[in-house]
């Protein structure tokens, strides 16, 4: 009879299982070997007797192994099991595949040697095997997830939208080139101009797309290439976007706290699901004691942030000085660009779009760029386009700011950062 394989999580008393995963741990005695079996759901412990088939294999940790036994009650205490009250009792085990001398541990048995960031990114499929990093992508997994299911129940369309663009969005100086063919081209900042496009024929459009920024500044927040999750409405103002952005953080959050339990234990955290405020551009200067024209320091966003716990902070109504050329004005100074800050840090930003070519130009030419290398997208505006607005949320940011990660490339399973580009 073929047995089918159980996961660790999925045991029950007395009954027979075949398991595959990896040797977590192994304690020796002269006449038995315990061997701390570990599956993506779990770690438990398989006794080994003199005559169980396969106890003289030579095991080394992180090999993998297949085991076919009992399951039988027990009283075990260590925390890193995740089944105390049960063991397996080894009928035979298979060596699968053996692991050679590992570069950084996996069971990190003494907390207080932590392996540092950079070699634990250099060996990252290694460090992919610790509960604490399965938690932070399996609940990053869950908010992309949330997401695309928000925007999908809200009737919104999900895009593609293209990684090599022949002109910037964000700004000229942190583009990344490429040689394309006889001509220069980049690597998309954002979906921005594209997703405006697509907006202004299927109204609501949604995306989760890579995008690369050649800063060169090497900071815990900022990466060179990051996801990002879009979205653009039309008929739709500033302070709706926010209102979609508000809804949509809720329901990201509410749905880690519902299916990702087990995985904010292991972080050891707990969450709320956050209310919202919202202020303008002025009255957070005012707070933060900053002058008018000011940007928001990192500081300064922490600051705003501890004045208002459990929340999603918007500022809006930014002068146009500080926002993009796309931002719609609103009157001569202000624009309807907004921000969105959570648990100390930018998660969002986003505003109400220009829709009118001859607006489009002056702000091309009153931020330094030339107006020709935008031919394209100014003139799809010249054949009725309606009024719109967006925001897009760093996947990587977002993650960092709900799971409070005091680094971002925690939140990449292989950053790109000034100086990594590998793995
Ligand atoms: P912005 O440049 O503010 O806006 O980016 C939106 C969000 O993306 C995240 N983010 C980053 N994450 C990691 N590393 C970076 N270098 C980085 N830069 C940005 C942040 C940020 O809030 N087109 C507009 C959005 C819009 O108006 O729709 C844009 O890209 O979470």
């Amino acid at each position: 009879m073929v047995i089918e394989r159980t996961y660790v999580n999925d045991i029950k008393k007395n009954k027979e299982v075949f398991l595959q995963g990896w040797v977590h741990d192994i304690r020796e005695l002269p006449k038995a070997r315990f061997i701390l079996l570990r599956d993506i759901t779990g770690i438990v412990q398989c006794v080994l007797k003199q005559d169980s088939k396969g106890f003289n294999e030579k095991l080394t940790l992180e090999s993998v192994i297949s085991v076919k036994g009992k399951v039988k009650d027990a009283k075990l205490t260590s925390e890193e099991l995740s089944v105390n009250d049960m063991e397996v009792l080894v009928d035979s085990l298979e060596l699968l595949h053996k692991a050679e001398n590992l570069p950084m541990q996996v069971f990190e048995k003494d907390k207080n040697i932590m392996t540092d960031l950079s070699v634990r990114l250099d060996n990252r499929s290694l460090d992919l095997r610790k509960k604490r990093i399965q938690a932070i992508f399996k609940i990053q997994s869950e908010i992309a997830g949330s997401f695309r299911d928000f925007f999908r129940k809200n009737n919104f369309i999900e895009i593609q939208t293209p990684s090599i663009i022949a002109s910037a969005s964000e700004g000229g100086t942190s583009l990344f080139s490429v040689d394309y063919f006889e001509k220069k081209a980049y690597l998309a900042q954002s979906p921005q101009l594209y997703k405006q496009l697509a907006t202004i024929s299927l109204e609501k459009v949604f995306t989760i797309a890579p995008v690369w920024r050649a800063e060169k500044h090497n900071t815990t927040r900022h990466l060179n290439e990051s996801r990002q999750m879009d979205i653009e409405v039309a008929f739709a103002d500033d302070f709706s976007a926010m209102k979609y952005l508000e809804e949509c953080v809720s329901f990201i959050v509410s749905n880690v706290i519902k299916n990702c339990s087990k995985e904010l234990n292991v972080l050891n955290l707990k969450l709320r699901v956050p209310k919202s405020k919202y202020l303008s551009y002025d009255e957070a200067v005012k707070l933060c004691k900053l002058k008018n024209g000011d940007d928001f320091s990192p500081e300064d966003e922490r600051k705003l942030c501890n004045m208002f716990p459990d929340t999603i902070i918007f500022t809006h109504s930014w002068p146009i000085s500080l926002k993009p050329f796309y931002i719609l004005p609103k009157d001569k100074k202000l624009s309807k660009g907004f921000d969105a800050l959570y648990n100390g840090i930018e998660i969002s930003s986003g505003g109400q779009r220009v829709h009118i070519p001859e607006i489009l130009v002056k702000n091309l030419k009153d931020k330094g760029l030339n107006p020709k290398n935008f031919e394209f997208y100014v003139n799809s505006f010249k054949f009725g386009s309606p009024i719109h607005s967006g925001w897009s949320i760093g996947l990587e940011r977002f993650t960092m700011s709900l799971l409070k990660l005091d680094n971002i490339r925690e939140a990449v399973l292989y950053p790109r950062d000034r100086d990594r580009i590998a793995p």
